[in-house]
This record gives structure tokens, C-alpha cells and sequence, in this order.
């Protein structure tokens, strides 16, 4: 039985790998490691938590020692390495944080790896899931992302991101370990935490709060359902090649006033609500820091040589996301409650 280590799995992006994984691959023991930080949350994975291909294992990959032992007890044929600070305006009011689990993190678990595997690396992967943010921003809007384009992060996250992924090549070189890695677009789908743009609009309006729009809501983001990823990881895993990297994304661009009136009027349908209430609520607050203007992939590396895309239109995924939010009001509350308006205090 080939056992598969898949690092933030507790997280908005890791629980939908750890479930494709858990329910598609019976042949596979999957260990879920997280640290469960205010992102992670075992009730991302509740259907699943009791299958018996799964093992949920609370640490912290900043721990060496402790991710050492994991690994040489396990001696795991693969890592899907999902765990990371995720939220850009934190990593601006708290840059360490990122380098420690971003970047210190990745190392210690390459570092585990690569001292368990000892050169033997038939059947073994390492895989790094990672951001279109290390690219940089675009400002003519014919340009795209591609795998060559060169790094250039410009917030502290997108750093210290930017910085993992040199680490894993540098393995994949050095050492020849068997590392591969992708860089996505922004997801959005269910279990997404409300500190991001389209789960923190739905929340804000279902309570008739303020929708704070950054600057001019003129930046361009490129988006992807987050299932949609899940089945990339999946295809890349298992057919990617060995040291390549693949951009993965929706070509969906939206402007975030658009993207954020758009909901507006889905969830007025949805609420009953006449046409136009929730975007009176729309307020345009100070910029972010340093806000990169557009991201947008060019996947057709992924979807030419892998035969990846995705299976949803945005308008079908949105409305899928709005009615998994509505469906689920106690786990919006719970993620809502305590630290959450602490944040939220302070941010806004
Ligand atoms: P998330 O913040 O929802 O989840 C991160 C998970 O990692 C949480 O469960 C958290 O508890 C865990 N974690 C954090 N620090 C840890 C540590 N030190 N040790 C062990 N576990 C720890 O993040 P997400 O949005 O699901 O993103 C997952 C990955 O995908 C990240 O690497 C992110 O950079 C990348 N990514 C995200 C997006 C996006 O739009 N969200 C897009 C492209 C790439
Ligand atoms: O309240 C808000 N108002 C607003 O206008 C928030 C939270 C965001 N925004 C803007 C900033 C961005 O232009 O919306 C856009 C999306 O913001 P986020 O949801 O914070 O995502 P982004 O900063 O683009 O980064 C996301 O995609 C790439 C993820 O958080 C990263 O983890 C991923 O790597």
C-alpha cells in the first residue's frame, strides 16, 4: 500500500486533495498533516474522517525534529506539500510567520524526505503545490504567465512562496530529487476561509455589512473552482514529469468590482432580495500594500500535455459556492466567531 503524505489538508484547498485522494485511491493510505492553525479545520473533512485509508496527524512543519520522525517512520512514497501561510495582508502585518512555515517549512520537510529516500527514489514524489503570485503582476493585458516567466515576487507572501519553490528545484538538482511543482490561480469554492475576497463578500453580505472593495476594484484576478485544482494535483501527481513545473488556471479573468457584482447579484436571487440591494453596500476602502494589479495564467502546458482542464464555467462554480455557503451557515459561524473579529477589526 503506497502511502501518500499531503502536508495543510485541514485547509481550504488541501481538504478537497485529501478527499479526491482518500475516495479515488483505495489503494493509497493517506496522512493528512496540519498544524490546524485559525485556516485549518477538521470539519473541512468530516465525510472522510473515518475511512480507513485515512490518518489525520496534528504538527508543525517548522518542528524538524518532529517532521524527521514522521517521515522516517512512514517512509512515505509521496508528498502533496499543500501547507503554508496563505493570506497576503497578513503576510503584510506579519511577514515571519510566512517565512517560517512557507519557507523554513518546505526545507525541513525536503530536508526529511530526502534524508528518509537516501538517494532511493524509484516510485517516490515530492510534490510542491505553489502560486501564480511568484510571477509577479502583468500590466499589458495580452501577457500571461507562462513556466518560463521569470520570478518576481512583491509581497512578503508571494516571497517567501517564490522562495519554497527555488528550494525544491534546488533538491530536484542537487540532491536529483524527484520533485515537481505547480503554480496556480486563485481557487474559490467550498470550506473557503472568509478572509479572502469571495467568501468574506458572502459572509458580509448575508450579515448586511460594508463589502470593502480595495482602491478602485480595478485589479484583475484569474479564477479557478477549487475541485478543479484538486483534479489538477490529481493529474499532475500521477502523470506530471519529473522535475517540470505546470501553471494551472481557469482563464477566467475578472476585475474585483466586477467578480464582487456579480455575486452581489447572485446572492440577491438566492435571498430573495430585490436586484441591486446587496451592492449598495459596496464600499471602496484604502488599497493593499503593494497590490499587484493582474495575475492571469497561460495553462496550456497543463491542458496540452496532460489533458487537464477545467470542468466548470464561473457562473455555475460561483452559484455552486453561494449555495454551499447558505447550505452551511454553522460553518461560516463557527470560522466567524473569536479571532475572526479580532482580524476582522483590525483589517477593516
Ligand atoms: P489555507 O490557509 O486555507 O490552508 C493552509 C493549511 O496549512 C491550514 O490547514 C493550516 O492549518 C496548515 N498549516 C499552516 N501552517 C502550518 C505548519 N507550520 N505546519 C503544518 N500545517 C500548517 O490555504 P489554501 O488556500 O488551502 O492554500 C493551500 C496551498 O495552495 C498553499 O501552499 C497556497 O500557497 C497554495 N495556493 C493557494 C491558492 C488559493 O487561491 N487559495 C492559489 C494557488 C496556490
Ligand atoms: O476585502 C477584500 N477586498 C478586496 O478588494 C479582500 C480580502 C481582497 N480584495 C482584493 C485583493 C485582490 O485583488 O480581491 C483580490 C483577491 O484577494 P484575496 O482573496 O485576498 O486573494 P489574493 O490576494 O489574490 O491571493 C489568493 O490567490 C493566490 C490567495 O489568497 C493566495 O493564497 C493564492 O496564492
Amino acid at each position: 500500500m503506497k502511502k501518500i503524505l499531503i502536508t495543510g489538508g485541514a485547509g481550504f484547498i488541501g481538504s478537497h486533495v485529501v478527499r479526491l485522494f482518500v475516495t479515488k485511491y483505495p489503494e493509497y493510505q493517506i496522512f493528512n498533516l496540519d498544524k490546524l492553525t485559525y485556516a485549518g479545520n477538521l470539519a473541512n473533512l468530516t465525510d472522510i474522517e473515518n475511512q480507513p485509508n485515512y490518518t489525520f496527524v496534528k504538527g508543525d512543519l517548522v518542528d524538524a525534529p518532529f517532521v524527521d520522525a514522521l517521515f522516517a517512520e512512514h517512509n512515505f512514497d509521496g508528498v502533496v506539500h499543500l501547507a503554508a501561510e496563505s493570506h497576503v495582508d497578513r503576510s503584510i502585518t506579519d511577514p515571519m510567520a510566512f517565512v517560517l512555515t512557507n519557507v523554513v517549512g518546505t526545507v525541513n520537510l525536503l530536508n526529511a524526505a530526502k534524508n528518509t529516500w537516501k538517494g532511493n527514489y524509484d516510485g517516490k514524489r515530492f510534490y510542491h503545490v505553489s502560486t501564480d503570485e511568484v510571477y509577479g503582476e502583468l500590466h499589458n493585458p495580452e501577457d500571461f504567465f507562462t513556466e518560463t516567466t521569470a520570478y518576481d515576487p512583491r509581497s512578503p507572501y508571494s516571497a517567501s512562496k517564490a522562495s519554497s519553490d527555488h528550494f525544491v528545484r534546488a533538491y530536484g538538482n542537487t540532491y536529483k530529487m524527484p520533485v515537481v511543482i505547480t503554480n496556480c490561480s486563485n481557487n474559490y469554492g467550498p470550506n473557503h476561509f472568509p478572509e479572502k475576497l469571495i467568501p468574506l463578500m458572502i459572509h458580509n453580505i448575508l450579515n448586511n455589512k460594508p463589502l470593502p472593495v480595495y482602491g478602485k476594484g480595478e485589479n484583475v484576478r484569474d479564477w479557478l473552482f477549487v475541485i478543479d485544482h484538486a483534479r489538477a494535483i490529481d493529474t499532475v501527481y500521477h502523470k506530471g514529469v519529473l522535475g517540470e513545473t505546470y501553471n494551472i488556471g481557469g482563464f477566467n479573468e475578472w476585475k474585483n468590482i466586477d467578480l464582487v457584482k456579480l455575486l452581489c447579484s447572485v446572492m440577491d436571487k438566492k435571498l430573495g432580495r430585490a436586484e441591486g440591494t446587496s451592492e449598495q453596500l459596496i464600499t471602496y476602502v484604502t488599497d493593499r500594500a503593494g497590490h499587484d494589479l493582474r495575475y492571469a495564467i497561460d495553462a496550456n502546458k497543463i491542458m496540452k500535455e496532460l489533458g487537464w482542464e477545467p470542468s466548470l464555467q464561473f457562473e455555475e462554480g460561483l452559484e455552486k459556492t453561494v449555495d454551499w455557503f447558505l447550505a452551511n451557515t454553522e460553518w461560516l459561524d463557527n470560522v466567524t466567531s473569536g479571532n475572526y473579529q479580532k482580524y476582522y477589526e483590525t483589517m477593516y
